[in-house]
């Protein structure tokens, strides 16, 4: 029987060292439980950053997954399949989009935004070719890729990864002014924004600021492209966390929890007028739309609405930072509670590259529950949204326990 530490030192030997993990090795998840090798048993304050909102392995979401994948797995979108069109029709349906693009991984997903811009941009706003322009924010994370990482001001993501994708502009998140001023050059396309910053450390911007960039966006004919891979499908207490702003952008990102973390699976939503613009053959993926996602998806979309979830992650991140403020005011180690629903951080006091944050981790770990910093830190606590009161409660208790231990 292999131990955790047996395994580590695979992944050591064999493996790319492009992660620090916690040493922690996991081999089985259910609902927000997870066990590693010893057979430990863990809260899952990570949610694998918001991909098992419904919980690990949901039995609805594994039972479509099974069913599908014994009764055809692929057919590439050369042949059309009896799934897609039926999932095409549930899912735009169900955010209330015209059409669907589908892929697989949240990167994809953003990458598939851009270019739809950029054509609705040439074909639609009449931008002269390779002139159209997409606005990013400081501090966005949408994936890996080199068009990714073109719009990251992060040096861990782009350092020694240059050259970038030229047409990019990045601006202050969360500053309105600096969005009217980006907004008066008529080349561009979109602005492509988190709801909420995920990877920057759960950074929630002013209440209007979202509304009042989509406006900005509607009055100068630029797309609004919302990220909501990460705070999507009911993590931030509403469907999507544009929910809680009352508009719709005209390009929505999804990935992670569309599928229950039980698959890749992303989807791009617009309005035909955008979605049109690309033709057959100019856009796609192998596994884009394949019939084992879609059921997933279906399944992991119907669970969100029998179980109430983003409703429950309202309820429930109340509880959370409302009892680690209240924590926060007498104790010092912590200067910062912030986020919506059951997407949340704390912001640990302590030096600039000093391992507090990553130690706190390590003592959680130790008392049965898993998380994990985010730029040294900063701690996002992001549990399956089917966690109950009491579970909750307990949860916090652990959290508070192992911060004392750490009081400065
Ligand atoms: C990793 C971070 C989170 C995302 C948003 C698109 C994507 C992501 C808002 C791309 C992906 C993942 C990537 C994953 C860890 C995780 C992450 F720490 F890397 F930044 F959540 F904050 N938009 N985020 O958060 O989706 O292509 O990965 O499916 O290990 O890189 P993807």
């Amino acid at each position: 029987m292999m131990t955790s530490k047996n395994l580590i030192d695979l992944e050591y030997k064999y493996g790319a060292h492009n992660y620090h993990p916690l040493p922690v090795v996991l081999k089985k998840g259910s609902g927000i439980y997870l066990w590693d090798v010893e057979g430990k048993k863990y809260f899952d304050f990570l949610s694998a950053y918001s991909a098992v909102n419904q919980g690990h392995c949901h039995p609805e979401i594994i039972s479509a997954l099974v069913s599908q994948s014994q009764q055809l797995t692929l057919t590439s979108r050369a042949f059309h399949n009896n799934i897609l069109g039926q999932y095409e029709k549930f899912v735009a349906e169900f955010f209330g989009y015209d059409k669907v693009l589908p892929m697989n991984t949240g990167v994809e997903g953003g990458e598939t935004a851009v270019k739809l811009a950029r054509k609705w941009a040439y074909e639609v706003k009449k931008v002269p070719k390779n002139a159209a322009k997409i606005i990013f924010v400081e501090g966005n994370f949408w994936g890996r890729t080199l068009g990714a990482i073109s719009s990251s001001t992060d040096p861990s993501s782009t350092n020694g990864f240059g050259p970038f994708m030229p047409g990019y502009e990045i601006i202050p998140y969360n500053d309105i002014n600096a969005l009217k001023n980006a907004l008066q050059d008529p080349n561009v396309a979109a602005f492509m924004v988190e709801p909420i910053q995920g990877e920057a450390g759960v950074v929630v911007p002013d209440k209007n600021y979202l509304l009042e960039a989509y406006n900005l966006c509607k009055k100068n004919n630029v797309l609004f492209i919302a990220d909501e891979v990460q705070t999507g499908i009911g993590r931030t207490g509403k469907m999507l966390c544009c929910d809680h702003h009352g508009f719709k952008p005209d390009i929505l990102i999804l990935g992670k929890a569309l599928s229950g973390g039980v698959f890749p699976v992303s989807a791009i939503l617009a309005s035909n007028e955008v979605m049109l613009t690309i033709k057959p053959g100019e856009h796609g993926s192998t596994f884009g739309g394949n019939p084992v996602a879609c059921q997933v998806a279906i399944a992991s979309l119907k669970v969100i609405k029998k179980e109430k979830l983003a409703e429950n992650a309202e309820i429930m991140g109340e509880i959370f930072r409302g009892r680690l403020l209240e924590f926060s005011q007498n104790h010092n180690i912590v200067t910062e509670v912030r986020g919506k629903g059951l997407l949340n951080a704390i912001v640990i006091n302590d030096t600039e590259g000093s391992d507090i944050a990553w130690n706190i981790c390590l003592n959680m770990a130790g008392k049965g529950l898993l998380a994990k910093p985010t730029h040294g830190n900063i701690i996002r606590f992001a549990p399956p949204l089917i966690i109950n009161k009491q579970e909750v409660n307990r949860c916090i208790d652990i959290i508070i326990s192992s911060l004392k231990e750490f009081e400065l």
